[in-house]
């Protein structure tokens, strides 16, 4: 469901890349996309419109839609005996609803009343995949996080902004006096507060309560909930940055006791879904740039932290679109399957 999206296109790929366990696939959007045809495991599939008797015959269903959407037909779907993997912030906080990262939490899964999964935000997941190694070992008990998300997390409508922002400054002298960049780009800002071409924006979501960001209280909710630490401090600032796609961000992580960055190193190089790339002295560190169309969490620049033995410092980078949302919402789904094929799927 969502499948003409951003996220959408990508699950197609990533439904053609992976161990093929699926009978018939349905690809599921709103009525202006019906009739499209996409490809998905090398074959044509026709788009029909999301109805009630779409359901019909499905075991589960992948949902990349707007949480207004996801909230109307999620429990619709379920209502049919439909398990749905659900990649909207609509149910990620429902205590009835897991929210699951399979390398994290995968037994959580298994408990959903409401026949829905959650699948977390794509910020959340750009760094839950390292901090829940690190977490496991050491036993995390502060979390200080700085984002830098690419544009692709607000949608295709969030990179044809920043391509058309591009191509008004590329090549200019723009951005050496105030407000130079705003004129060139004029009120087309798109889904940003401000022009993203050539700047980097403090903000992403809505407005919360106190001045925070909707995206911010997602990264700290969503990570309490994931690791099962309702207390966690978590202080969180996303920003918004000049990449297409990939979602950066700085981490400094206090834990139980001591922690030495030998020890962490070997945790992240065993870590299922991490890659440490971690070189400085040669120049290796990761970058949204080599990172997008991966599937890993990449770690570099990991430090303890100068001023406290019991913090590190570290630089995670994912794809947004991959692991960041379809991916993770596909390995949930196999997760699913796998309770049917009696785990199959999920090991293959
Ligand atoms: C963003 N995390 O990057 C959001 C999308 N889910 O805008």
């Amino acid at each position: 469901m969502g499948a003409t999206g951003a996220v959408g296109a990508v699950m197609l790929q990533i439904l053609s890349q992976r161990a093929d366990i699926w009978g018939e696939i349905r690809l599921l959007a709103s009525p202006r996309s019906a009739g499209r045809k996409l490809a998905v495991r090398g074959e044509e599939v026709e788009v029909t419109a999301l109805t009630e008797d779409a359901f019909d015959g499905v075991d589960i269903a992948m949902f990349d839609v707007p949480d207004e959407v996801s909230a109307q037909w999620a429990p619709i779907a379920a209502a049919r005996g439909v398990v749905v993997v659900d990649n909207s912030g609509a149910f990620r906080m429902d205590a009835d609803v897991p929210l699951v990262v399979p390398e994290v939490n995968p037994h959580a899964v298994r408990i959903r009343p409401r026949g829905i999964v959650a699948n977390p935000n794509c910020t959340t997941l750009s760094m839950i995949v390292a901090l829940g190694a690190l977490h496991a070992e050491f036993g995390l008990r502060e979390l200080v996080v700085s984002s830098y998300q690419a544009v692709s997390g607000a949608g295709r409508a969030g990179v044809e902004t920043l391509r058309s922002q591009l191509s008004l400054v590329a090549g200019t002298e723009l951005g050496t006096t105030p407000g130079d960049v705003r004129r060139a780009v004029g009120e087309e800002t798109g889904p940003f507060p401000e022009p993203v071409a050539l700047n980097v924006v403090p903000w992403a979501g809505s407005l919360r309560e106190d001045g925070w960001s909707s995206e911010e209280m997602k990264v700290r909710d969503e990570s309490r909930k994931i690791l099962g630490l309702p207390t966690l401090p978590v202080a969180v600032t996303c920003v918004r940055v000049p990449v297409i796609t990939s979602h950066a961000l700085t981490v400094h992580a206090r834990f139980q006791g001591e922690v030495t960055v030998d020890g962490a190193r070997e945790i992240l190089a065993t870590a299922p879904g991490v890659v440490l790339f971690d070189d400085p002295a040669a120049g290796e560190f990761p970058t949204p740039a080599d990172v997008v169309g991966t599937d890993p969490t990449w770690v570099g620049r990991l430090r303890r932290a100068l001023d406290d033995p019991t913090a590190l410092e570290l630089f995670v980078c994912g794809d947004n679109l991959r692991k960041g949302a379809a991916l993770n919402t596909a390995q949930i789904a196999e997760l699913v399957a796998a309770e049917v094929t009696g785990g199959a799927a999920a090991r293959e």
